[in-house]
């Protein structure tokens, strides 16, 4: 596949966006990255839902058309492109990271994604309060999951970095933005640092990300 043949759109500071470049990067794939300037409403031109009807980010353009939601995005990847993995070979392993990943990405960032917050809360405060309260309670789960299970290490699943990690340290970057601190998980926050420090996690992080079209601001 040449690097044309795929476009991710995309937001700089997305974290659902963030999983999918990463994904990119790790194993190795060129893409086109296109941003989508979230906070100018891009997301909802029209020329943008005609591809994309969900209206968010990250969109895959691919030969056979362009899809919305990141986690088919990283099955696809990983089925297309197995190499290097970024789920364990067993089932039984695959369904635990599998958890831990949705944990964050179904059940916690759509609760804190802005369009949400701002449905359900009208002062800054009151969306800040909101958004804290889902992110520690999917950031809890996470953790016990972590202890339950005991398979963590170097990441999520020992020394393989997985699905998990790719959720796991996007999530961690917005809750620090908002100012959570991460002290109180302390396993996912050693898991954040390690994961963090990465080749292909920090030339995808959102503040040294490099676009092939460039932001409009
Ligand atoms: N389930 C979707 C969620 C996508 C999503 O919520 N994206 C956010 C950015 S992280 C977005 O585009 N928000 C724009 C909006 O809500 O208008 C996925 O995993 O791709």
């Amino acid at each position: 596949m040449h690097a044309s043949d795929l476009v991710l759109y995309e937001y700089w500071r997305s974290s659902c966006s963030w999983r999918v470049r990463w994904a990119l990067q790790y194993k190795g794939i060129s893409y086109i990255s296109q941003h989508i300037n979230l906070l100018q409403n891009e997301q909802n031109s029209l020329d943008f839902l005609r591809e994309n009807p969900a209206g968010s980010v990250p969109a895959l353009k691919t030969p056979t058309g362009v899809f919305s939601e990141s986690f088919a995005m990283l099955e696809w990847l990983e089925e297309r492109y197995p190499s290097p993995a970024l789920l364990p070979q067993n089932p039984e392993s695959r369904l635990y990271v599998r958890q831990l990943a949705l944990t964050l990405l179904a059940g916690t960032q759509p609760l804190q994604n802005l369009s949400v917050q701002r449905y359900a809360r009208e002062a800054p405060e009151a969306r800040r309060e909101w958004a804290h309260h889902w992110m520690h309670r999917g950031l809890r789960i996470y953790e016990a999951l972590l202890v339950q299970h005991g398979r963590c290490g170097t990441y999520s699943w020992g020394s393989q970095l997985s699905f998990a990690d790719l959720c796991l340290v996007p999530q961690c970057y917005n809750a620090l933005r908002v100012g959570m601190d991460l002290g109180v998980y302390p396993i996912l926050a050693g898991i954040y640092q390690r994961a963090l420090a990465t080749e292909a996690c920090q030339l995808t992080h959102p503040d040294h990300h490099v676009f092939s079209v460039k932001p409009t601001s």
